[in-house]
């Protein structure tokens, strides 16, 4: 009996002590572009490990199908359109209030270090950048104690690492300045120096040349702090080993925002031809290289037992996205968004269901999961994990779904939005889709890309449909009324 009581009061205990928490966020990364989802023209080792010893879920989802709207939901709690969060250029402010409660704060005040390393994309400073200065508001004053940032995308300037907000590496003799509207002399332009490129780009691609890559936007100065591509993996998983490192004896926050799988797709020569798929492929496995660092640091630092690992991607797949990098996979059978519709930019599922797998040996028992699941929860779930209350105010549309996170159930959302150029809204198995009355953008009207908004609405029965192809609007009336009546009590 006594033993019982001690076993009992062991689980009680274990179950009170706070795990470590690391988010290892992709960029870009498809359903189907991991091993264990079914991806055929890469290997990913590192991930399908993760997948085997913790819980893989098939329906879970990025609140939206592009980068910064997802990255404010998970942060914030709440669904982008509230904030008007699209894609930022570089010099944009930052799109987080610093007054309010964030994920990060919200863990610091539960006595956790926070940490973020790689892509912001979140906006920086409050109006126009002195990059040669330390650049607040950012990561700090919403809640990171420590940041080491790709302060927007790897295809948009400046192309410098910011740590704790200060560029790192600039020599004040050069100063940088940067600029998306007016072009400004400095590094040279790619529409008129094409013969220092290492690839062909868009016609939005085609501002400063850095490392024979040319961006979006323009810049000069900086010279001796400017990235090199190649090395991102190696760069941001030291930085992000580092942070566990320096606080594997406290209870710490590592929110690792990877720059892969995200063009330009540069891998480094470690992982060239390391894909049969070319050049995303080859991203793909770096990434997954990555993510067997970190995992490697935590079980060295004898703290992976007690680290809630959660794995995902901020929107779906795409193949070129403005350079032209010979992405193979519409030739092969590797399919990106796994039997999904739709990828990147998409309000079809590819765009936001997206590989979610969630590790913690402690507590989760290895398996799947086909909770319905939206990113946004992640607040709500952790403040709970943790004893937190959150005030109505806060995080307004994350849900507590800490149970379906962890595996002891699987049931997860009945209602769960979808962003993108327009609303989905999934209830259950049902899809419903918000018609638009717009034509396409002509910058996305070239990608492979369908962003699936139609004069019509849309429904679809994914129980049966999963891939969205038999728009059943016209059968089933009420379940459409009673969708469009969900929705707009959320837009409203
Ligand atoms: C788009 C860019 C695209 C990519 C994306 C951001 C153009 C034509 N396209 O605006 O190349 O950078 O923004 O991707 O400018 S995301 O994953 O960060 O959302
Ligand atoms: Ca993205």
């Amino acid at each position: 009996m006594l033993a019982v009581f001690m076993a009992m009061g062991f689980v009680v205990s274990a179950q009170n002590k706070k795990p470590n928490i690391v988010i290892i966020y992709v960029d870009d990364l498809g359903f189907g572009d991991i091993g264990v989802n079914g991806a055929i023209g890469v290997k990913t080792p590192n991930i399908d490990k993760l997948a085997k010893n913790g819980l893989n879920f098939t329906d879970a989802h990025s609140s939206a199908s592009t980068c910064t709207p997802s990255r404010y939901s998970l942060l914030t709690g709440s669904y982008a359109f509230r904030n008007n969060a699209e894609i930022l250029e570089g010099d944009a402010p930052l799109i987080i209030d610093p007054n309010i409660e964030t994920l990060p704060t919200m863990l610091q005040s539960a006595g956790y270090k926070t940490g973020v390393v790689g892509k912001w994309h979140l906006g920086l400073g409050s109006g126009k950048i002195d990059w040669n200065k330390r650049v607040a508001p950012g990561p700090k004053e919403v809640g990171f104690d420590y940041s080491f940032l790709i302060p927007a995308t790897g295809d948009r300037v400046p192309c410098v690492f910011l740590e704790n907000q200060k560029v790192v590496g600039l020599n004040p003799n050069d100063p940088i300045m940067v600029s998306y509207g007016t072009r400004i002399e400095g590094y040279p332009w790619g529409f008129k120096h094409p013969e220092l490129l290492k690839m062909h780009t868009d016609p939005y691609h085609q501002g400063a040349i850095i490392n024979g890559i040319s961006r979006i936007g323009y810049m000069s100065g900086g010279k001796d702090a400017l990235w090199v591509d190649e090395d991102f993996p190696f760069m941001l998983t030291e930085k992000a080993n580092t942070f566990i490192k320096e606080n594997r004896n406290n209870r710490f926050f590592l929110y690792f925002s990877l720059h892969d799988i995200h063009q330009p797709r540069i891998a480094n020569i470690k992982f060239v031809e390391s894909s049969t798929m070319g050049p995303r492929g080859d991203v793909i496995a770096q990434m997954d290289w990555c993510v067997g660092q970190i995992v490697e640091q935590l079980q060295k630092s004898e703290i992976l037992e007690d680290t809630l690992i959660i794995f995902s991607s901020d929107n779906g797949p795409i193949l070129d996205d403005g350079y032209l990098d010979y992405a193979k996979e519409l030739v092969g059978d590797h399919n990106p968004g796994g039997v999904y519709r739709g990828g990147k930019y998409s309000i079809y599922e590819a765009g936001t269901r997206v590989p979610t797998i969630v590790h913690w040996p402690k507590q989760v028992k290895p398996g799947t999961s086909s909770a319905l699941l939206s990113q946004v929860d992640l607040y709500a779930s952790l403040a709970s994990l943790l004893g937190n209350d959150i005030q109505k105010e806060t995080a307004p549309d994350s849900e507590n779904h800490l149970d379906a996170w962890l595996g002891k159930t699987q049931n997860g959302r009945t209602l769960m939005l979808e962003e993108a150029f327009t609303f989905g809204l999934r209830m259950d198995n049902w899809k419903y889709i918000k018609p638009k009355d717009e034509v396409v953008p002509n910058w996305i009207k070239n990608k492979f890309v369908d962003p699936g908004f139609r004069k019509k609405p849309q429904l679809f029965n994914l129980e049966i449909d999963p891939s969205e192809t038999i728009n059943v609007y016209k059968d089933y009336p009420v379940i459409v009324a009673k969708m469009e009546q969900e929705l707009n009590k959320i837009l409203k």
